[in-house]
């Protein structure tokens, strides 16, 4: 309460756990808007600018981008949805380390809960490893998937621990098929909406 947004819902697990397949099945039924930090990052590679080029070389290394460039670009997103009506935006990918959490918090909102999807690298790996062969995204290649996994582990499982010591996260078993894995997500966020 007081936040000028929308209801806003971290969505967050590893690379390949299925942030951005189950976030569409939400925005369909609920009709939430999604918000994915790479996706926007990503649009910046295209721009070409320097900043650009330095976020696609920390993409391709599976580093995490500073905290104040994906916020500002995530806060533009935000207030558009808020202005468009969405009753909620759905953070895909964000926050990466436990500071852009806090960082978040001062500077946009507060999030509802957190949505986490718990799977094991193994299955990620096959993923990404399948995506990859269409996908285009620089990063979808075993030595770039490997630095993604170290990265996730060492930086952003912490911001999981801290949200899960305030009792916020909802966990998913993510390595079900995706319609059994939405299953769970839709009684979630059906709940959450009375
Ligand atoms: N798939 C999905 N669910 C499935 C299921 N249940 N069963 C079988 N297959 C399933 O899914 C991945 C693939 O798996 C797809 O082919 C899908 O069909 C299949 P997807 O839904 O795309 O998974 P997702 O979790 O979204 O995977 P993604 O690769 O997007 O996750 P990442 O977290 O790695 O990527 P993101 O785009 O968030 O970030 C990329 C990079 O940007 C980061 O490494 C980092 O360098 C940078 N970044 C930041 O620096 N800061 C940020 O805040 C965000 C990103
Ligand atoms: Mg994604």
């Amino acid at each position: 309460q007081g936040s000028p947004y929308a209801k806003i819902v971290f969505v967050l697990g590893g690379p390949g756990s299925g942030k951005g397949t189950q976030s569409a099945n939400i925005v369909r039924d609920f009709g939430w808007t999604h918000v994915s930090a790479g996706d926007l990052l990503r649009d910046e590679v295209q721009s070409k600018s320097t900043q650009g080029k330095m976020i696609g070389d920390m993409i391709k290394n599976g580093q995490i981008v500073p905290g104040h460039i994906t916020i500002g670009l995530l806060k533009k997103a935000i207030v558009k949805a808020t202005d468009a009506g969405a009753p909620g935006v759905l953070v895909d990918g964000f926050p990466r380390k436990v500071d852009q959490a806090g960082m978040f918090e001062k500077m946009v909102a507060k999030a509802e809960f957190t949505l986490f999807f718990d799977c094991p690298e193994k299955v990620m790996e096959e993923r990404l490893l399948e995506r990859g062969k269409t996908s285009g995204r620089s990063d979808d290649n075993i030595k770039s998937i490997k630095k993604r996994f170290k990265t996730f582990v060492e930086q952003s499982m912490p911001v999981i621990d801290y949200y899960e010591a305030k009792g916020s996260v909802r966990r998913i078993n993510a390595t079900k098929p995706v319609d059994e894995v939405y299953r769970t997500i839709n009684a979630i966020f059906t709940e959450a909406m009375q």
